[in-house]
């Protein structure tokens, strides 16, 4: 499927029309969210933007594991924060959206966000390639770690803070997230390949495409034949490469691919 750039201009109601086309015409969509897709509900993306997590963080200093050896409290206070902060949020609109999108066709969600928003709208996630910040485990000995944590105000700043201890083993726990430098989980991994193979639509929401593997998720999908579109109001790394980039937010855009 092309779009003729000539024919879609810069008119955002017609690349609307064209991508709810697209999709209702799709036989098997494939949906790759990133941070943008939580920006509005609240959750910091991890560039730009003066409010962005990095802007604040480096991801070196706090999403590795050498970062928790060197300070866990450091990099612990920082992921309760963000634990806190997903809580208190709430998905939107656009969230709701790919949940009903699901019922009008096949349609399967593959994100790099580690919240829970789209499951909390809804959606049935196929794979959470950089894990899931509330699997808590133990770095030490892997065990899960299912106590509640004690009380924290989303309103407070991040800071340190001391990681729960391991019930099995009295070791730190972590959150279960995929840390700069580790491997994405096989399973994970293996299931959005296969879909993203599969597809014959594949729907980049909301990511700027520079972390590696998940960014060379939507060309593996070209190759095989897909067409992609691009829901961004920034053109990112991806941009470049997708069938139709949609300038827009997650939020307003996705109702609009709903069936009239
Ligand atoms: C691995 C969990 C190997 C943690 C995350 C040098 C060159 C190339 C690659 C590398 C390199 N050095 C190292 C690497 C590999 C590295 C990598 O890619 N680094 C990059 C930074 C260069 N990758 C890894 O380390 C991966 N592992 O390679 O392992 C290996 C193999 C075998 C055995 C052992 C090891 C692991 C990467 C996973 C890292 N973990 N998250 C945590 O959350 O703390 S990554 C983190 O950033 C997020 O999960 C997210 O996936 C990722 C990318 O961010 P985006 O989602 O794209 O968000 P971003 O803020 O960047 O962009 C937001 C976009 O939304 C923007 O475009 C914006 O315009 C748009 N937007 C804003 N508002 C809206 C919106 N869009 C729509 N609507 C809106 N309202
Ligand atoms: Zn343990």
């Amino acid at each position: 499927m092309s779009f003729s750039r000539s024919n879609l201009s810069d008119d955002l109601a017609a690349i609307a029309a064209a991508a709810r086309d697209a999709m209702l015409r799709a036989r098997h969509v494939v949906v790759l969210s990133g941070a943008g897709m939580s920006a509005q509900s609240g959750i910091a993306t991890f560039r730009g933007g003066d409010d962005s997590l990095w802007s604040r963080f480096d991801p070196q200093q706090l999403a590795t594991e050498q970062a928790w050896r060197r300070d866990a409290a450091l990099v612990w206070g920082w992921y309760r924060w963000r634990i806190a902060r997903v809580a208190a949020a709430q998905p939107h609109a656009g969230h709701h959206a790919l949940a009903a999108l699901a019922t009008h066709m096949p349609l399967q969600v593959v994100t790099q966000n580690v919240d829970d928003l789209h499951e909390r709208a809804g959606s049935e996630v196929l794979a959470h390639l950089h894990g899931r910040l509330d699997a808590l485990r133990c770095f030490d000995c892997g065990r899960a770690h299912a106590d509640p944590l004690p009380h924290y105000d989303p309103a407070d700043p991040p800071q340190r803070l001391a990681p729960p201890a391991c019930a099995q083993c009295g070791g730190q726990v972590r959150p279960g997230v995929v840390w700069f430098g580790e491997a994405l989980p096989e399973t994970a991994w293996q299931v959005a390949v296969q879909a993203v193979v599969a597809a014959d639509l594949v729907l980049v929401v909301g990511t700027s495409g520079l972390v590696q593997p998940a960014a060379g998720l939507p060309a593996l999908a070209r190759r095989n034949g897909a067409t992609l579109l691009e829901i961004n109001p920034e053109r990112s790394a991806l941009t470049a490469g997708v069938d139709l980039y949609w300038p827009t937010t997650a939020a307003p855009a996705l109702p609009q691919l709903l069936p009239a």
